[in-house]
């Protein structure tokens, strides 16, 4: 029987979400995360854990079928492996910073500048769009010391919180990226591993789908059913029970959460009452 192998993060910011998404997706690891390789109890898939830096060349070359990164490393390693999903995590965005007492107001100040990083693939990219012509120092770690020692005039780096640049007098003055963790995959993967991903990742969605949503119980009046049902969207449409007392009815339904709490005050508005809101856990659509 084939088995897909994916390539995950050793140990880092990736390694614990990683693990994660495979767990929510029902992929149980039969035994340790600190070796190289381990394999799923209950689905066909192998699991190697390594440095992100190395996931696109392996994929790239097939010792692993599919693989999680920052999309940051996906663009910098620039090998030939395809997106397959967005993964939601991992957020960050790539950034040029100046010390913070520096002129800056716009990109053509980097010209002739000496500029810091790990991200020379993409910083480069990104000079020559906007026709500035600065220095790249490709350093591998601590990119955020670099002025403060006078090697550099400015840096390209990860920033989530911003906290790093403060502490190292530093200001963000160009996003050049925003980046999360993405699956990627290898281009000609056999069509019984290609099943196999597909099944893994109609999975990753139900689990996506069931976080953005909740599902909602309410009593209403029946006279106010129609109302509620139009504000209430549902996977089709909503489900309407009566209730013991007479004239009443329970109400249920899926709502999203970005227009949940504006859902919510409108149901109450039109005289929906014990409302109550409860995680979904799986979601197939
Ligand atoms: O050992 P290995 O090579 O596998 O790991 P690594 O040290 O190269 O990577 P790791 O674990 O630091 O990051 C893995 C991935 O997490 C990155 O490729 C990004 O896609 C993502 N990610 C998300 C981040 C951050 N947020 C982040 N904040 N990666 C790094 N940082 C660093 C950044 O480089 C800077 O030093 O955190 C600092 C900035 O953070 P704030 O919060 O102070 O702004
Ligand atoms: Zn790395």
């Amino acid at each position: 029987m084939d088995k897909i192998k994916i390539a995950i993060q050793k140990s880092g910011r990736l390694n614990e979400d990683s693990i994660k998404l495979l767990k929510e997706a029902g992929i149980n690891l039969s035994n340790g995360v600190n070796k190289l390789k381990t394999e799923a109890a209950n689905f066909p898939m192998e699991i190697f854990f390594l440095r992100d830096d190395d996931i696109p060349q392996y994929v790239e070359d097939g010792v692993a079928d599919i693989g999680i990164v920052g999309e940051n490393v996906f663009l910098e390693k620039n090998k030939k492996v395809a997106i397959v999903d967005h993964l939601g995590f991992g957020k960050c965005r790539l950034s040029i910073a100046v010390p913070k007492n520096e002129q800056y107001s716009t990109i053509k100040d980097l010209e002739g500048k000496r500029i810091a990083t790990s991200y020379a693939v993409i910083l480069s990219e990104y000079l020559k769009k906007h026709k500035v012509n600065a220095e790249i120092h490709d350093i591998s770690g601590s990119v955020e010391i670099a002025p403060g020692i006078g090697l550099a005039d400015a840096i390209c780096d990860l920033v989530s919180s911003g906290s790093t640049l403060f502490m190292n007098g530093l200001k963000e003055v160009e996003v050049i990226l925003k980046s999360e963790a993405v699956l990627i995959g290898n281009n000609t993967i056999s069509e019984g591993k290609k099943a196999i991903l597909n099944k893994f990742l109609f999975r990753i969605k139900a689990v996506r789908n069931a976080k953005n949503n909740k599902y909602i119980l309410l009593n209403a009046p029946n006279e106010k059913l129609d109302e509620i049902c139009k504000i209430l969207p549902g996977m089709k449409s909503p489900t309407i029970l009566p209730l013991a007392e007479k004239g009443w009815s329970s109400v249920h339904s899926v709502v999203n959460e970005d227009d949940f709490w504006e859902i919510i005050e409108n149901l109450k508005a039109n005289g929906a009452q014990g409302i109550l809101v409860v995680p979904i856990e799986k979601m197939i659509v």
